[in-house]
């Protein structure tokens, strides 16, 4: 439920994610198109899910026959139980304009062997949101041109095709309606128009939050992307020759005029870099075994561990943070994997995050707080020698694991930190207003509210999963198995603080779980879960 985001006091707070009322929502606002004319367009699908339309949650690029970029958003929003997507949780839908296509040898479900996303993804800011999948099989097919269906990755030096009213076209299986009502099999797209960052930016529309290093806004009446095409592409020129210039990121609702859908750069160098070095990208970090937890003794000179489960892939760097609980605030300068309590410590719990970063992404946990810090147990010192210490940060951790023999507490006092840095670790709440099911859908109206921070939760996402019985083995024998079947479900906010989650296509008579993820402006992913139960008739 703990989250990471260092807010030093006074920064500027982001602005709405999803704020006021619905105004034109039509890919909103977009017509039906052919993968001819789309060729590079592909679906992200729950592996889980039992068929590309149930599970498709998500859009892709292809960039080249085995790789795809999307956005990072739709791999990872992180927290405990935040959505974390390793290869075998998702597959790619490539080749047809309807997901129920299944036509052999046209639409295809291809495996995911890597996961990779941008270490600079920040879902507290929605900075840098690219990620990259690297496919099991070629994207076209046995047989076919495996570079067919390419689109071309814009070039940091075609900023122009970004300009302010250049005309771009956006693309995917995302909403068209404001109930979520209408999650179309057939694929969209919509032409859109560039906005200038300064216009983005403005104070009757984001307000600062458009960072254009690595985000670029577009827009047009009644015209835009919205849930479910994130990940998708932004492309300028026309059928054959599409540049792909930005990954369907983020926005304040969907077509709401002064709120443009905000696309992640793809001619920022960084993203730039991020997608050209695709084929070189390790799969994304895991942390895996054993939960985060403070071991060892809380008493002041006591040694404390950051204890955790086992880090892959190799060459994973670790990094570690530890911080005062209640209010949350960070120790400056505790990085190392041990923290030594001082006397600042005394009374308060302690609590750490470890995190496993590489090129491809991170993965973090933080643990529940320790024990309250205790005064040191060493006898009175016995001559009033302290122990010389040179180290100009008291407060810095020894490297080895093993605890030190009982010593005196570091008696040089803990200097003051130049900006106190807080830590929201605090996710939303929820509250379940309302529950009603028919036989084919699910409707629940909750209440999220984030204790902490005054600015809306920076992005709601709904799932539901469904035990379904499968054939499992072979197909000679009759076996059966009860898998999960998950799949993506609409999130419309309809008040202040209030959301309709809409669930379709439901099985009758079934039992369902609909987990709700709400992040904070922090990035602080609470994940809410409700049982639901379709009508049998
Ligand atoms: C989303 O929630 C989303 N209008 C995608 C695009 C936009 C807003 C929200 C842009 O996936």
């Amino acid at each position: 439920m703990i989250l990471l985001t260092l807010v030093v006091v006074g920064l500027l707070q982001p602005p709405p994610a999803s704020a006021g009322p619905p105004a034109s929502w039509r890919i909103i606002g977009g017509a039906a198109t052919t993968i001819t004319t789309h060729p590079h367009q592909v679906g992200l699908v729950f592996a889980s899910a039992s068929s590309a339309f149930q599970g498709q949650y998500c859009g892709g690029s292809i960039l080249d026959a085995r790789h795809v970029a999307t956005a990072a958003h739709c791999v990872e929003s992180p927290g405990p139980d935040g959505l974390s997507l390793y290869p075998g949780d998702l597959r790619v839908f490539a080749g047809a304009a309807q997901l129920s296509a299944s036509v052999p040898g046209q639409a295809r479900l291809v495996d995911v062997t890597k996961v990779s996303f941008s270490p600079d993804w920040e879902p507290a800011t929605n900075r840098n949101d690219v990620a990259v999948l690297e496919l099991a099989a070629d994207i076209a097919g046995p047989g076919a041109d495996p570079d067919a269906d390419d689109v071309a990755l814009a070039a940091t030096s075609d900023e122009a095709l970004l300009t302010a009213n250049a005309p771009l076209t956006t693309s995917g299986w995302g909403t068209t309606s404001t109930s979520g009502a209408t999650s179309p099999d057939d694929l969209h797209a919509v032409g859109v128009k560039g906005v200038s960052d300064d216009d983005c930016n403005d104070p009757g529309s984001y307000d600062g939050a458009i960072d254009p290093a690595n985000m670029v806004c577009a827009a047009d009446v009644g015209k835009d992307s919205c849930q479910g095409d994130s990940g998708g592409p932004l492309v300028s020129g026309a059928p054959g020759s599409w540049k792909l210039v930005g990954i369907v990121s983020w926005g304040s609702g969907c077509a709401l005029a002064s709120f443009p859908g905000v696309y992640t750069r793809v001619t920022a160098p960084s993203v730039n870099a991020f997608l050209a070095n695709r084929a070189s990208l390790p799969n994304r970090p895991a942390l895996t075994g054993t939960a985060a937890a403070v071991t060892g003794t809380a008493r002041v000179g006591g040694t404390l561990t950051c204890a955790h489960g086992a880090a892959s892939p190799a060459g994973v760097t670790l990094e570690y943070l530890w911080g005062r609980s209640t209010p949350d605030t960070v120790i400056p300068g505790a990085t190392a994997s041990t923290y030594v309590p001082v006397a600042a410590d005394q009374g308060r719990a302690l609590f750490c995050r470890v995190q496993a970063r590489n090129a491809g992404g991170y993965a973090e946990r933080f643990s529940p707080d320790s024990a309250t810090v205790s005064a040191s147990e060493a006898p009175p010192s016995p001559s009033p020698t302290p122990t010389p210490s040179p180290d100009p940060q008291p407060t810095a951790t020894p490297t080895p694991v093993s605890p030190p023999p009982s010593q005196p507490a570091p008696s040089v006092a803990t200097p003051a930190p130049v900006a106190t840095v807080v830590v929201d670790r605090t996710p939303p709440a929820g509250r379940l207003l309302r529950r009603s099911c028919t036989r084919g859908t699910c409707t629940l109206t909750v209440r999220l509210t984030d204790a902490q921070s005054t600015v809306p939760l920076r992005r709601v996402t709904a799932r539901t999963a469904t035990k379904v019985r499968r054939r499992c083995g072979p197909p000679t024998r009759r076996r059966t198995c009860l898998r999960t079947e998950t799949r993506s479900a609409a999130v419309v906010l309809t008040a202040r603080d209030t959301y309709h989650i809409g669930a379709r296509r439901l099985r009758r008579g079934a039992a369902y779980t609909i987990t709700i993820l709400a992040t904070d402006s922090s990035g602080n992913t609470r994940a809410l879960r409700y049982r639901a139960r379709t009508k049998r008739r």
